[in-house]
Formats: structure tokens, C-alpha cells, sequence
């Protein structure tokens, strides 16, 4: 009876606490691969943190608004800022690194379900045009999503 009183706890707790989840802002990345969030794609859940971190100089982190789930969280780094955001609403996020969009410089962040999916890859094709080097990245980081 102890035992499995203590299970139930130990599961309850394990659901309480959020997780907090790191990405950094490189110039290079393991892969080679040039401005760049790191990790590029995240899954997390409804209460967990990501924060940003300026791993190297010039970047930032910030959320687009039109590839984002309605109502959903929104964020604004400052240049060289870590930031912290906490997510409280479920979908998929594509975010961006404002001086260095062209050179696709992108992240995706899924929280929870997926449930906007649909509507970011509706809207993909005006980040695309914003995007000269590396455009294969949204649609790769995307195929990802699960
Ligand atoms: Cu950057």
C-alpha cells in the first residue's frame, strides 16, 4: 500500500514540474551549418521553458505572428539577449532571428499537438519569400513535427 502510494506520487510530481529546454544562437553548428538556432527544431510541452541563448553574438530570438497557433505565446529578443519564454498554449512556432532571416536563419518550436500545423504550411510561402539561403530549412524543420 506504501509502495504504491508512493508511485502515485512520484507520477503525480513527474507531471508537475515543466521542463526547461535551451537553444542556442550559433554561427556555426555541429553540422556545418551557418546562422543557425541550435537545436533548429524543439518539442516540448504546455508549461515548459525554452530559453535563447546568445551562444554567439549579433543574434536573437522572436516569434512571427502569422506562423504561430491564434492567441498563441509571442516573444521579442533584444540582440545578444537570453530570453526565457514559457509556452502556455498548444501548436506548432516558427520563429526567426531578425538580422539574419535571409540567410534562413529559423527555428520551430512544436508544443504539444500539432494542432496549426495546416495553417503554418498555408502560410510558409511568405516566410519563404523573406528567406535567399538555405530556404529548404522551414520545410525541413517542419517535416519534423510529430
Ligand atoms: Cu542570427
Amino acid at each position: 500500500m506504501k509502495a504504491l502510494f508512493l508511485v502515485a506520487i512520484t507520477l503525480l510530481c513527474s507531471s508537475l514540474f515543466a521542463e526547461d529546454h535551451f537553444v542556442k544562437m550559433v554561427n556555426t553548428d555541429a553540422n556545418g551549418q551557418i546562422m543557425v538556432f541550435d537545436p533548429p527544431f524543439l518539442k516540448v510541452s504546455v508549461g515548459d521553458t525554452v530559453t535563447f541563448l546568445p551562444t554567439d553574438a549579433l543574434h536573437n530570438s522572436q516569434s512571427i505572428s502569422y506562423l504561430s497557433p491564434n492567441d498563441g505565446d509571442s516573444w521579442l529578443g533584444e540582440m545578444n539577449e537570453e530570453l526565457k519564454v514559457e509556452f502556455s498554449t498548444e501548436g506548432v512556432y516558427v520563429y526567426q532571428c531578425a538580422p539574419h532571416i535571409a540567410l534562413g536563419m529559423i527555428g520551430v518550436i512544436q508544443v504539444g499537438a500539432p494542432s496549426n500545423l495546416d495553417e503554418i504550411n498555408n502560410n510558409l510561402a511568405a516566410l519563404e519569400t523573406m528567406i535567399a539561403v538555405n530556404k529548404n530549412r522551414a520545410k525541413d524543420y517542419l517535416s519534423l513535427v510529430n
